[in-house]
């Protein structure tokens, strides 16, 4: 993939450290005032197509070329400087509705060529002030990570893998026919999104040309939640992988109820910042009866406020609507992209951050078949109803992410992982965490990646069989834009030893950064907790090993976590709780010294504070 060097995008680049650039607005909107019928929506092209396409505004490009261009023409008159095609619907799941799913590639080329020909029109007759096209794709009209069905809370109308693929398409489609950035936008279910992000990076690999990818996310209610239910910062974290060149907040809400949730995405988002609101919020009929002056009022306010690199409309907006924005964002500084600092940032619904400060970090290790005869016994006896209150009392206990495996050989691992993920992202108090996907079993690692839609945890990777494999399966993490743990093991086998310990990680830290491209603070080492008096002398000082090299790692390879599993230790002491219990805490004791950062625990039992287990025996 070619880097950010394009020309375009470098113009794109200048414009917007110059000034605050402006969208277009609703397409929607301009195409109702033309008041076409069935037969326009047809022409002659689809006089025979056998369902209704009055509605299909996509179709447009093909059937009524001349109504988009000058709806185009209209909006890059009235000032903006970016316009969206007319793709929003231009993906085969929706296009399905019509039947017309096979048009997806020409829908979109079409759409694409007409913008970016008007845009170049403008662009030469006024070159100081070069126009963009950003091809829209909107959020299809299935949820990736809800139920349509309120009696059955696991099921999905749509899989990760249909709306990557689906998406694919359609980028490909729009960057074959010349726009000029992919603007991901309405985005109410994050999943989708990923999805999306996903399948654009696989078209990106064989594209000859930057194209520069945006996202733009939709908070449905003044709790600033997106549909979905993710936070504004949850939601950044669960897509800032695909190095996005712009991220913002569009529809739903008007400019004033945007304000607070566009401050929480401008303070964390180490890009660019857009937002295209609706012009306020819907009358009773459903319409929007902001004027442009009123729309632009608060818009004025963000400007000030320095939170704006590109804004324009969203439902509602028309020409007058944006000539207003023009108008009052003109000569403000736009907003300058911030330094964040490296650390690890993980999401459920909400956000995890891990400072360097931060307390230890509890993984819940009770939703493992492997790790606890309880959870087994419910996930293979198919009691999932139990088995979620495993996960929900983990959380409750202090667990900041779960670990769920479901590596047994009695069961069919990818499936129970799919259907357990699925029911717990039905269950706000347990998908607020993030999830650690645990499997050594790699097809149900990436069959569980395409259930969350936060930024989870990979447990785990190796170089057990090699760079190759290693690699392969690293970029593919970095591509669903999870984070990973990484196992003290090499071809060789499992370390033992504070050099072999050391060794291996900072041979996997060379080439997840150098040659994958993997961010230092998404990875988790773990540098193997073994058991030890177990009655075997040589396993006495495997405590100690652990210890030093946690310290040897924290101090070494910048910005990446340790984590390990703690109940390992005591395995020689099964049974016997009291001694296991004592054990943790006195090596949690010494490896958070050490700068353990977190670790795979019993939630309960050695980690929530003790106010909560008051509060607990309370009850
Ligand atoms: N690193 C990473 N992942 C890991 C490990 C690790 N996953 C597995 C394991 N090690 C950590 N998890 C556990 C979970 C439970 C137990 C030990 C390790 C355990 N369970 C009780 C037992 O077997 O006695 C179960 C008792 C019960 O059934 O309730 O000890 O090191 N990355």
């Amino acid at each position: 993939m070619p880097v950010d060097s394009d020309s375009r995008t470098s113009q794109l680049r200048d414009a917007l450290s110059d000034r605050i650039l402006v969208l277009d607005g609703a397409m929607g909107t301009m195409i109702q005032q033309y008041a076409l019928d069935e037969a326009d929506f047809r022409a002659e092209r689809f006089s025979d197509h056998a369902v209704p396409l009055k509605g299909n505004n996509d179709l447009l490009s093909l059937t009524q070329p001349d109504t988009i261009a000058a709806i185009h023409r209209a909006y890059l008159e009235s000032g903006a400087d970016i316009i969206e095609t007319n793709t929003f619907n231009g993906n085969s799941i929706s296009q399905s509705d019509y039947g017309t799913e096979s048009l997806v590639r020409d829908i979109n080329f079409e759409a694409a060529r007409i913008a970016s020909e008007v845009a170049a029109e403008f662009t030469a007759s006024e070159p100081t002030k070069p126009r963009f096209v950003a091809g829209s794709l909107g959020p299809t009209n299935r949820t990736a990570s809800m139920s349509p069905d309120v009696n059955d809370p696991g099921f999905r109308s749509v899989t990760f893998d249909l709306l990557a693929q689906s998406y694919a398409e359609q980028a490909k489609a729009l960057i074959d026919g010349g726009v000029d950035l992919l603007l991901v936008e309405t985005v109410f279910d994050t999943l989708n999104c990923k999805a999306a992000l996903f399948g654009i990076k696989d078209v990106l690999k064989d594209c000859d040309r930057y194209v520069p990818i945006w996202v733009s996310g939709t908070i449905v209610d003044a709790s600033g939640r997106t549909l979905s239910g993710q936070t504004t910062e949850a939601f950044w974290y669960s897509v800032n992988q695909a190095g996005l060149f712009c991220v913002g907040l569009n529809c739903a809400l008007g400019a004033k109820e945007l304000r607070p949730h566009l401050d929480d995405l401008s303070a964390v988002a180490e890009t660019f910042v857009s937002c295209h609101p609706n012009a306020g919020l819907p009358n009773e009929f459903g319409g929007y009866d902001q004027t442009p002056d009123e729309f632009a009022e608060p818009i004025e306010e963000f400007a000030r406020g320095g939170l704006l690199n590109i804004v324009g409309g969203c439902c509602g907006t028309t020409p007058a609507h944006i000539a207003a924005v023009a108008a009052v964002v003109v000569g403000k500084e736009p907003r300058r992209v911030p330094e964040i600092e490296p650390l690890t940032r993980l999401s459920g619904l909400e956000p995890l951050l891990v400072r360097h400060d931060s307390l230890f970090i509890n993984i819940g290790e009770r939703t493992k078949v492997t790790g606890s005869r309880r959870f087994a016994q419910l996930i293979t006896s198919g009691d999932y109803e139990g088995a979620l209150d495993v996960a929900r009392q983990q959380v409750a206990n202090g667990a900041q992410m779960i670990d769920v495996n479901m590596d047994e050989g009695l069961l069919d691992s990818k499936e129970a992982m799919v259907r357990f993920l699925n029911l717990i992202a039905a269950e706000p108090d347990i998908s607020r965490v993030p999830i650690v996907v645990d499997s050594s079993k790699w097809e149900v690692i990436e069959a569980g990646l395409k259930c969350i839609q936060g930024k989870g945890v990979v447990n785990s990777i190796s170089l057990k069989e090699g760079e190759a494999t290693f690699i392969e399966q690293a970029a593919k993490i970095k591509q669903y834009g999870a984070a990973t743990i990484v196992m003290a093991f090499d071809e060789e086998g499992q370390a033992d030893t504070v050099e072999r310990k050391v060794e291996i990680c900072t041979r996997a830290y060379g080439i997840l950064t150098e040659q994958v491209g993997f961010k230092p603070e998404d990875i988790i080492f773990d540098p193997n907790v073994f058991a030890v008096a177990t009655g075997i002398e040589e396993h006495n000082r495997y405590a100690i090993a652990y210890l030093e090299a946690c310290r040897n790692i924290k101090e070494t390879l910048d910005h990446s976590l340790v984590s390990g599993g703690v109940s390992n230790l005591s395995f020689a002491f099964r049974g016997n709780n009291t001694v296991r219990e004592a054990m943790h805490a006195a090596f949690l004791y010494h490896a958070i010294n050490a700068g353990m950062d977190m670790g795979i625990v019993n939630a309960p039992h050695y980690t929530s504070s003790n106010r909560r287990r008051c509060d607990q025996q309370g009850k």
